[in-house]
């Protein structure tokens, strides 16, 4: 009989930390895996499990080029660790049992991408609508193996999945992670090992913060300064840093082949020094400004009234769309407290026909919403307003643009900003919106912040991570984690049922992965992490 743990998944929390976080198979224990985001549904079965080994084999349907993808990047992660050969083979060629089976199944209600994933004795059958959901269904499976199997060299087994049957979907299509590679550059490297880590969590969006007052990051071919001179510092003084397009080409397709969307933001008319101190002809006076290294906001603005600025930023975007497989280019719009309301207006219902022009969306931070911005998709706007958690506020900017027919992207501030201060010891990060403890990121829901803002006014939620204070991939670990996994799961999983003490300890189960991958996360001491360390020294 399976043991139903629907949409509460009650026996997790129940489960307790002295159990098995993940393998329950061989040992008789029941505790439910615990898996973040939390799925939809998912009934475990403890008289079956599969056990991963040298012959079990990766099979796709013959032709099905997505899926085989898919199949090879499982294969990829699990020979790693497990040392077997893993072959990816077609239904064709006759295996069926011992097999983990990755099937596309037509479309049904699992939607873009869900998935469905049973384990049973005979193997692991994971079938999805869409390549996505396979990957979604992935990461879900390498979640139910020990977290021993996120190694890069190879480890003891066995490597045995529970018997459980997940019906899974998200709540919402846009679960986006903002990187801040401006304020400090990181390199390509760094990005790509961010984005392996985002994706474990199902994040489907990476939303990259190519230029602001301290540095701008891409190259555009007919403006080369603006890469070479304006991204040669950062904060503190620093080398600072750009990507090539051919750089950039490389991010997207590392996002792309781990079903992430990139969305490049060119911050404007605000945060735009390094611009401004690139080409003198962008600034109203014709001064070029000194680069600057600092970290205060609001000081710069493109010239609003020049025709130039316009054939300026026709040439970024133009350029930046062109890398973009995704339909929306994000031109910032926040903080612009030295462009006077009339020209900001001005500016952004001049800006969005260009963004149009090149064939993508226009997204931006939510002060947009004062501009003549156009109804339905054409327009994204990024809501970074504060939740007040005993008063929910009414938000002029939110309602403003869900009255334009605008859809929103929540990220509140003292919520999702991942470089929030978790408390006053934290040694990096900034505390303008508050102490952000990782129990605190948790505890919103997108739907209830603002009065006029309903469910179907959202099309997701995103955790941005500004740099100023952060300078190398090991102090954004330390940051992101272990905050960004509730952010994900705030935008996956249904608010049903959902419970702090419940989600702490799924949670906890995640830092022996993030201790086998050398991870920098912050022991929250909210997260009964030192109860998983014990199950994974006592095996
Ligand atoms: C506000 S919120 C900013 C950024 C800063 C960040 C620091 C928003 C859209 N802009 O310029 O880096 O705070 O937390």
């Amino acid at each position: 009989m399976p043991l139903a743990l629907g949409a509460g998944m009650s026996t997790a929390a129940s489960a307790g930390p002295q159990q098995d976080p993940v393998s329950t198979a061989g040992s008789g224990a029941t505790a439910a895996p615990l898996v973040v985001p939390k799925p939809v549904s998912m009934q475990t079965d403890p008289g079956q499990s599969f056990t991963v080994r040298g012959s079990t084999r990766i099979v796709v349907q013959p032709g099905a080029q997505a899926a085989t993808d898919v199949g090879a990047f499982l294969a990829e992660t699990l020979r790693r660790s497990t040392g077997f050969a893993l072959p990816v083979a077609t239904r064709s060629s006759g295996a069926t049992g011992n097999s983990i089976s990755l099937q596309l199944s037509g479309p049904d209600t699992l939607g873009a991408e869900g998935y469905r994933l049973d384990a049973t004795h005979s193997g692991v059958q994971l079938s999805a609508p869409t390549a996505a959901g396979l990957f979604h269904g992935v990461q879900t499976l390498l979640q139910l193996l020990p977290p021993r199997v996120e190694s890069t060299t190879v480890q003891p087994g066995p490597w045995t999945v529970p018997g459980v049957h997940i019906v899974d979907y998200p709540r919402f299509g846009w679960r986006g992670a903002m990187l801040d590679v401006s304020r400090h550059f990181f390199t390509v490297k760094e990005v790509k090992h961010y984005i392996d880590e985002i994706a474990m969590y199902k994040i489907n969006v990476l939303h990259l913060h190519l230029s602001d007052d301290q540095g701008w990051r891409i190259a555009i071919k007919s403006w080369p300064r603006l890469a070479t001179y304006g991204g040669s510092t950062e904060v503190g003084g620093g080398q600072g840093g750009y990507y090539t397009q051919a750089q950039y080409k490389d991010i997207v397709a590392y996002a792309a082949k781990h079903f992430i969307t990139t969305v490049p933001e060119i911050d404007t008319p605000g945060h735009t020094n390094a611009a401004l101190a690139s080409y003198a002809k962008l600034n109203c006076n014709g001064t070029a400004p000194p680069l600057y290294t600092g970290t205060d906001v609001g000081f710069s603005s493109l010239c609003v009234k020049k025709d130039i600025t316009y054939k300026f930023l026709d040439d970024v975007i133009g350029q930046l769309a062109a890398l973009t497989p995704g339909s929306y280019v994000h031109i910032g719009g926040d903080e612009s407290h030295s462009t006077p309301l009339s020209d900001y207006i001005r500016f952004i219902d001049r800006l969005q026909p260009i963004v149009h022009a090149h064939g993508k969306n226009m997204m931006g931070w939510n002060e947009i919403a004062q501009a003549d911005v156009q109804p339905g998709p054409a327009t994204l706007a990024q809501n970074w307003s504060l939740v007040n958690d005993s008063h929910p506020i009414y938000d002029a900017l939110a309602t403003a643009a869900v009255n334009k027919g605008v859809k929103l992207v929540m990220s509140p501030a003292n919520k999702a900003y991942l470089d929030m201060q978790y408390n006053p010891q934290s040694l990096y990060g900034l505390h303008w919106a508050g102490y952000v403890s990782v129990q605190d990121s948790y505890h919103w829901d997108p739907a209830t912040i603002f009065t006029g803002v309903k469910e179907s006014d959202i099309k997701g939620v995103e955790a941005p991570l500004w740099s100023e204070t952060l300078t190398n991939i090991h102090e954004i670990e330390y940051m992101a984690f272990p905050r960004l996994p509730g952010i994900a799961e705030i935008g996956w999983s249904s608010s049903q049922g959902r419970s702090w003490s419940e989600y702490r300890v799924r949670l906890a189960a995640q830092g022996p992965r993030w201790d086998v991958m050398g991870m920098n996360y912050y022991h929250a001491p909210e997260v009964p992490w030192a109860d998983f360390s014990t199950v994974q020294k006592a095996r």
